[in-house]
């Protein structure tokens, strides 16, 4: 008997693709593709989706617990498992205060209904004010802005992208990101019929990337200086015209102190600076004036740089300005089905509590994770001394994972919930590994609030669970239960996720109903985005907050930067993602790690000429006193200054277990980036734009 396809939404990037997974007749998965009748992805699948395929035959996929026995390791049984972490993360919260466990959770952990709503109780469990995750290397300045703007920093408004008529975008590449803080399964295609119906795509970055490629301008800039042009454009549409505010009635406070805080910013500086023309500047904000329905949009480039909260203020200011913000064709913020924003929601707080060595503030109760080395290599009460990540790879994802690394050597004890023996796992003494994310049921919690349609789709498993797996959200139960055990506190467990996804959806007020949910094999495509922004405001004086006093003070930092040395002189580094790669994790895909390499530095031709190198020799990246070597490439699509690297290579350390992986070439780029270099009012880490200089790589054994 043929087995009929099962559907389900991809859980590897933010696009929510629908797929349709077929059966061998002897039940094994054999085959994906992107389902056609998916409302929203309408069958678009990219590489990564099929590579689906790999993840769950991979060999070096963790079953069973494992627990660290010298330099070995040996399987072990769940029970003993949880028993084992309890004690012994108990045992180090007893001695030493619940704030020496410290808590790192990754990025799968928003992709995966088991993580997104089982977390929270454990959290509570654990107590400590040391947790950190991979928002910090990521999206803190989009949700610090929305936070003091909106007051809630997951009120963050989405490009609408399907009726947009100019699109303006800056440090993000969605052609090869499938979109971010943007969910739009099938991106490119979309990018298409923005521009088929008489729409323009303006790109901003230093790189001529996938998405410049299909747009109708594209614009070099230098890294980190994107605060600089977005002022301008600001005050050139200020210039242009009076500000559209109509739509925003009597809710806006403290415009004007904004705009007059941005007034002195010259053009001519503004050039120098970023080096982007003042006509050019000029006529982009008439075109964006001008054009029926506009957006202006940045993330990655934009958030993990220097002034990445300036630059998402200056974005937001921009929509507004235009009349663009909250608008159809604009940015609105999506109203998803389960809420999350809201009454019950966590709408952030920032400063309640600081580091202890460094005292940097908080942000919605987590710290910056550029701490996280610092926090467990310095000694004193307080000190971290066990750890527990999830899902996360923090050892090539934050700044210095060198120094990470030496950090992890020295904890007490480490526990890790992931899938493999990895960088970073390979310290832990206790790895617990959840069963594949298709033998649970999921609903995306965090993208469909993200997503330019409104959403909602109840997934179930499409695999059954082997015997002796456990889903993600029972690990985290079990690992909660066993904390709140050892401090003798009660412990409130959740229902399962089949009962808890329709009775959020039904708790959520969208109408909705369960047998409609059930029934939806595909997804429920509950129409387009929709004014919301001001009835949902949460700030405390109940007004669009325009002149948060921390930005304003950041803005007195960007001033004050030294000018941009002249071109030739120095090298700055920034980041790329290639649509078959996914952060540090998929490197052991076959399907995903064929062809050519993908790990080299793109450099300038004019670049490599100045220093005497050529194309595909070792060279060494130095910034400070931190250092990698890796393969040079001649690349005319990076401007001028500018060297670019892929993040999440570097595998090849001692203890991986990742067979693929640890045989594809590469230099992990956060071996290179600096702890210290922040978005000082998030703390979110500045990874692009650091100087480096580059040379050939001493021969080996002449290293010195
Ligand atoms: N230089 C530089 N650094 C960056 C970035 C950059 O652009 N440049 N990007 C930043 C961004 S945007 C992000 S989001 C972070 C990501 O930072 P991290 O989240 O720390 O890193 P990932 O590579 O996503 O690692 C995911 C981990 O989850 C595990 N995993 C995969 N599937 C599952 C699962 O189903 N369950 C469990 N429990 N574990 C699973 C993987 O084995 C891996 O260990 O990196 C950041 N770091
Ligand atoms: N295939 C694939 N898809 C992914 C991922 C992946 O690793 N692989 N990761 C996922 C994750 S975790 C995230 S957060 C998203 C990220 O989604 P995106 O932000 O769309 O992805 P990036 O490719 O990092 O795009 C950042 C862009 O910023 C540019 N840039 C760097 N510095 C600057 C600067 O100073 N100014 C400007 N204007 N631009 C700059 C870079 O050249 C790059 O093109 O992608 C997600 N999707
Ligand atoms: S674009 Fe993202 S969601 Fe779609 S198939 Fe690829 S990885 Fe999965
Ligand atoms: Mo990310």
């Amino acid at each position: 008997m043929p087995i009929p396809p099962r559907f389900r939404v991809c859980d590897l990037c933010e696009a929510m693709c629908g797929l349709e997974f077929q059966f061998a007749e002897d039940g094994r998965l054999a085959q994906i593709r992107g389902d056609a009748q998916d409302p929203f992805s309408r069958g678009h699948i990219c590489p990564k989706g099929n590579a689906l395929l790999d993840l769950e035959a991979d060999p070096d996929r963790l079953r069973r617990p494992l627990r660290r026995r010298g330099a070995d390791w040996e399987e072990i049984g769940w029970d003993e498992a949880f028993a084992l972490a309890g004690e012994r993360l108990g045992t180090v919260q007893q001695a030493h205060g619940a704030d020496a466990l410290a808590i790192y959770l990754g990025n799968p952990n928003v992709h995966h209904f088991g993580s997104a709503a089982y977390l929270p109780p454990l959290l509570r469990a654990a107590r400590t004010r040391n947790l950190f995750s991979a928002s910090s290397v990521d999206q803190w300045p989009h949700q610090l802005v929305a936070f003091l703007m909106y007051g809630h920093q997951f009120l963050v408004p989405i490009p609408d992208l399907d009726r947009t008529d100019f699109f303006l975008v800056l440090g993000a590449n969605p052609v090869a990101s499938n979109g971010s803080l943007l969910t739009a399964g099938g991106i490119a295609r979309r990018l298409e019929a923005l521009r088929r119906r008489g729409g323009k795509l303006v790109v901003i970055d230093p790189r001529r990337t996938e998405t410049a490629r299909v747009a109708d301008e594209h614009h070099f800039i230098r890294p980190g200086a994107d605060a600089w042009l977005l002022i301008g454009l600001l005050n050139e549409l200020v210039r242009i015209g009076p500000p559209r505010l109509d739509r925003y009635g009597d809710r806006l406070r403290g415009l004007d102190d904004a705009l007059a805080a941005l007034a002195g910013f010259g053009l001519e500086e503004i050039h120098a600076r970023a080096g982007i023309s003042p006509e050019v500047v000029q006529r982009l904000a008439r075109e964006f004036r001008a054009a029926p329905r506009a957006c202006a949009y940045g993330r990655v480039g934009l958030s993990t740089q220097k002034f990445g909260s300036l630059c998402q203020w200056l974005l937001q200011l921009i929509n507004l300005v235009a009349g663009r913000l909250d608008a159809e064709g604009g940015a609105l913020p999506n109203e998803p089905a389960i809420p999350v924003t809201g009454p019950g929601t966590a709408a952030g707080h920032h400063g309640k509590w600081r580091s202890r060595v460094r005292g940097l503030p908080e942000f919605a109760g987590e710290l910056p994770v550029a701490v996280l080395a610092e926090e467990i290599a310095t000694p004193g009460p307080g000190q971290v001394r066990a750890l527990l990540t999830v899902a996360g790879n923090p050892v090539l994802s934050t700044p210095d994972g060198r120094a990470l690394e030496c950090a992890l050597g020295s904890l007490d004890f480490m526990v890790s919930v992931d899938i493999y023996l990895n960088e970073t796992t390979r310290h832990a003494d206790l790895i617990l590994p959840p069963a594949s994310a298709l033998t649970q049921h999921h609903y995306d919690l965090i993208f469909s609030a993200f997503a330019v349609r409104r959403l909602a789709r109840w997934n179930r498993p499409v695999l059954p669970l082997a015997d002796g797996e456990l889903g993600d959200w029972e690990i985290l139960q079990k690992l909660g239960q066993a904390l709140a055990a050892a401090s003798g506190r009660p412990w409130q467990p959740l229902p399962p996720p089949e009962v808890l996804i329709p009775a959020l959806v039904a708790r959520g007020g969208s109408g909705v109903g369960k047998e409609e949910l059930a029934g939806a094999k595909h997804g429920l495509d509950l129409g387009p985005l929709r004014p919301s922004l001001l009835g949902r405001l949460q700030t405390e004086s109940g007004f669009i907050e325009c002149a948060p006093p921390l930005l304003l003070e950041d803005l007195r930092r960007l001033a004050r930067e030294a000018p941009a040395a002249p071109a030739g002189v120095e090298l700055r580094l920034i980041g790329r993602r290639h649509v078959r790669s996914n952060n540090s994790w998929m490197h052991n895909a076959p399907r995903l790690t064929r062809g050519a390499p993908r790990h080299q530095l793109l450099m300038h031709p004019a670049d490599l000429a100045a220093r005497g190198l050529a194309s595909e020799e070792e060279v060494e990246i130095r910034a400070a006193d931190r250092r990698i070597v890796t393969t040079v490439q001649a690349s005319d699509d990076v401007m001028p200054g500018v060297v670019c690297l892929p993040h999440g290579f570097g595998h090849a350390r001692p203890g991986v277990r990742l067979r693929v992986a640890s045989k594809v070439a590469g230099a992990s780029y956060n071996d290179l980036t600096d702890p210290a270099a922040l978005d000082v009012p998030s703390g979110n880490a500045a990874l692009s734009g650091l100087a480096v200089e580059v040379r050939r790589a001493a021969a080996p054994g002449l290293a010195d």
